[in-house]
C-alpha cells in the first residue's frame, strides 16, 4: 500500500461513471482525482495518451477495457492493461479511494478478479463487475475505525517509547556526567597520592639514615668503636689465630716424634744384628755414633705429659668474651632524652648535631660502643618505627595504584562508543530473554548474549563487541544492530555470534530468536533505545501508511 496525498476536488466522484451527466464531467473510474485535469476532455472530446502525446484517442474509449495506449493511461479503470509494468504505465494502479479510511491504489490485475480486497481497496471499489456474483460493499468505515484504533496505539506505544528514550538519554547524560566528575576527583586524589608516596620514601629515608647514625653511635654496625672495644677485637682475633697455630705445631711435633721411633727402632736392630767379625769401617763408626747417641740423649722429663695436655687445653679453650663487653652507655640516652624538652623547630637540627657528636665521640674512642640489646635489634630486622613507615608506604602505594588503574578504566570508558546519544550507558547490565525453539536465549546490554537448554546448561554466545546498521529483512528497514561476538565455539565451526536487531518500545523485550546460520543467531528485540532514532528517520512524517484526505 502506497502513501498518496488527496487533493480534495468540488466535483470528485467515485462512481466509475465516464459519461457526462449534463454539463457536468465525472471522473473516469480508478483514476486518481489528482489527475483529472490530464483526463478532462477538450472541445474535440479526445484523450492524449499521457506519456504519448502524439496518440489520441476518443474519449468513449476510455476504460473500454482495451488497451489502446501504449502506457496503458486510456484504462485507469480495468485490467486491460495490467501486462504493462510500472516503467511503462505512469498509472500507479487502480485508485480506491477508501473515504472514511486511507485512499490507496491497487494492481490493475487485481480489478474485477471476483476477490474483495478489503486490505487495500476498504470501499470495494475495484469489484464494480460482481465477476462471478461477488458483491464488495463498501467497509471503509469499519475498517478506517479500527485502523484509527490501530494507528492511535501504535502513535501511543511509540510516544511511550520515546518518553522511556528520553529518560534513558536523562540517565545517560547523568551517569556520563558522574564520570566526568568522578575522572575529576580521582585525577586530584592520584595527584595527591603521588605526593603522599613521596612524602612517605622521604619519611621512611629520613628515618633509616637517623636510625644508621644511632647504631653507629651505639657501636652498633661495628663502626666508631671504642679503643675497648678495638682491643677486645683485636684479643679475640690474636687468640683464635694463636690456637690455630698451637694445634698445627703439635700436630707436626707428633709427626716427627713418629718418625724418629721409626729411626731408632731400625739403628737399634741394625747394632744388634750386624757381625762384628766383618772388619768394615764404616759399619763400626756407624754403631760406635748410635751409642754415643743414646747415651748423650736426654731422659724424658716425667712433666712433659702434663705439659702436652696443657697445650691442648690451651687449643681449644673458649673464651667468655661476653663478660668483656663494655657495659651500655646511659650518656646517649640522656643527651637523645634532651631533645623531648626542646621545641620542634629546633629538635631536628639539635637531633643531627648530637647523632653527630656521638659517633665522633665514640670513633676517637672516648665513648664506648654499646653493644646491640638483643638479636631483634640486629641490622638485618626493621625497627617498630621503621616498620611501621615502610608499611604505611607501601599501604599508600597500592592506594595509589588502585586509584590509577580506577582512573584508566573511567577514561577508557568515557570514551567508548554507547551509540546515539550515548543513550546504552543507561541501560548497562540490563537484560531481556525469550524462549525459542528448545532453548531460552537473552542478553544484556553492554555484557553477554546466552542460550540456555531446558536442563540449565547454558551456552556463551557472545561478548558486546558494539553496535552497526544493518536492513532489518522483515520491516525493510535499517535498524541498530548490537554485536555479540567471540562466544563458545561451535563444534567443527567458528566462535559462536549473536546479532540483536533492534525496533522501538517502551520495553526491554526479546521478540524472536533464529540460528540464522550455524551458530551465528539473530535477536529481534525491542528497546526504547532506538527509539530517538525513528523519531529522527521520520522527521516531518506522521505515523499511519498515508495521508488522509
Ligand atoms: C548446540 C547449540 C546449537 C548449535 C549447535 C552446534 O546444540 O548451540 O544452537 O547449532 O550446538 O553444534
Amino acid at each position: 500500500m502506497k502513501s498518496i496525498l488527496l487533493l480534495s476536488l468540488p466535483l470528485a466522484l467515485a462512481d466509475g461513471s465516464q459519461k457526462p451527466i449534463g454539463d457536468a464531467w465525472v471522473l473516469p473510474r480508478g483514476l486518481n482525482p489528482a489527475l483529472s485535469d490530464k483526463y478532462r476532455p477538450d472541445s474535440s472530446q479526445t484523450f492524449t495518451c499521457l506519456t504519448n502525446p502524439k496518440i489520441s484517442i476518443p474519449i468513449s474509449l476510455l476504460n473500454d477495457d482495451f488497451c489502446d495506449c501504449p502506457d496503458g493511461t486510456d484504462e485507469p479503470g480495468t485490467s486491460a492493461c495490467s501486462h504493462l509494468n510500472h516503467s511503462t504505465n505512469p498509472l500507479p494502479g487502480f485508485f480506491c479511494q477508501n473515504k472514511g479510511h486511507v485512499p490507496a491504489y491497487i494492481p490493475f490485475s487485481r480489478i474485477n478478479d471476483g476477490i474483495c480486497d478489503y486490505d487495500v481497496c476498504c470501499d470495494g471499489s475495484d469489484e464494480w463487475m460482481g465477476v462471478g456474483g461477488v458483491q464488495c460493499p463498501d467497509r471503509c468505515e469499519e475498517i478506517g475505525k479500527e485502523a484509527r484504533k490501530a494507528g492511535e496505539e501504535a502513535r501511543r506505544l511509540y510516544e511511550s517509547g520515546i518518553k522511556a528514550h528520553n529518560r534513558l538519554v536523562e540517565k545517560a547524560v547523568l551517569l556520563k556526567k558522574e564520570m566526568e566528575d568522578k575522572i575529576v576527583s580521582l585525577t586530584g586524589e592520584v595527584v595527591r597520592y603521588e605526593g603522599l608516596v613521596t612524602e612517605k620514601q622521604v619519611e621512611l629515608k629520613r628515618a633509616e639514615e637517623e636510625e644508621k647514625l644511632k647504631l653507629a653511635a651505639s657501636g652498633g654496625d661495628g663502626e666508631g668503636k671504642s679503643r675497648h672495644a678495638k682491643l677486645l677485637e683485636f684479643t679475640k682475633a690474636k687468640i683464635a689465630d694463636h690456637q690455630e697455630k698451637l694445634v698445627k705445631l703439635v700436630d707436626e711435633n707428633q709427626k716427627l716424634r713418629d718418625e724418629l721411633e721409626k729411626a731408632e727402632k731400625i739403628l737399634k736392630t741394625f747394632k744388634e744384628e750386624y757381625n762384628p767379625n766383618f772388619n768394615d769401617e764404616g759399619v763400626k763408626r756407624a754403631v760406635n755414633a748410635w751409642e754415643d747417641y743414646l747415651a748423650s740423649k736426654e731422659v724424658p722429663d716425667p712433666e712433659s705429659g702434663d705439659f702436652l695436655s696443657k697445650v691442648t687445653d690451651l687449643m681449644y679453650d673458649v673464651h667468655p668474651w661476653d663478660e668483656y663487653e663494655p657495659e651500655d652507655d646511659g650518656i646517649v640516652e640522656d643527651m637523645y632524652a634532651i631533645e623531648s624538652f626542646l621545641p620542634p623547630s629546633l629538635r631536628g637540627w639539635v637531633h643531627e648535631q648530637l647523632t653527630n657528636l656521638r659517633t665522633s665521640l665514640v670513633e676517637y674512642g672516648l665513648l664506648a660502643p654499646r653493644k646491640p640489646k638483643s638479636s631483634s635489634s640486629s641490622s638485618s630486622q626493621l625497627s617498630p618505627h621503621l616498620q611501621k613507615l615502610t608499611d604505611d608506604l607501601t599501604s599508600t602505594e597500592s592506594t595509589l595504584t588502585s586509584k590509577r588503574n580506577e582512573l584508566s578504566n573511567l577514561q577508557g570508558d568515557i570514551t567508548k562508543d554507547y551509540g546515539h546519544q550515548e543513550v546504552f550507558r543507561a541501560l548497562k547490565d540490563v537484560c531481556a530473554e525469550a524462549a525459542s525453539g528448545e532453548y531460552t536465549y537473552s542478553f544484556c546490554h553492554l555484557g553477554r548474549a546466552t542460550q540456555k537448554n531446558r536442563d540449565g546448561g547454558s551456552t556463551h554466545l557472545g561478548d558486546w563487541t558494539g553496535f552497526e546498521k544493518r536492513i532489518d529483512d522483515e520491516i525493510e528497514e535499517e535498524v541498530t544492530v548490537i554485536k555479540f561476538e567471540r562466544g563458545a565455539r561451535c563444534w567443527n565451526g567458528p566462535e559462536r555470534s549473536a546479532y540483536v536487531y533492534l525496533r522501538c518500545s517502551a520495553e526491554e523485550a526479546v521478540l524472536s530468536v533464529a540460528e540464522t546460520e550455524k551458530c551465528v543467531y539473530k535477536y529481534v528485540a525491542t528497546s526504547p533505545a532506538v527509539c530517538g532514532e525513528v523519531l529522527q528517520g521520520q522527521e516531518g512524517v506522521t505515523m499511519g501508511e498515508a495521508v488522509r484526505s
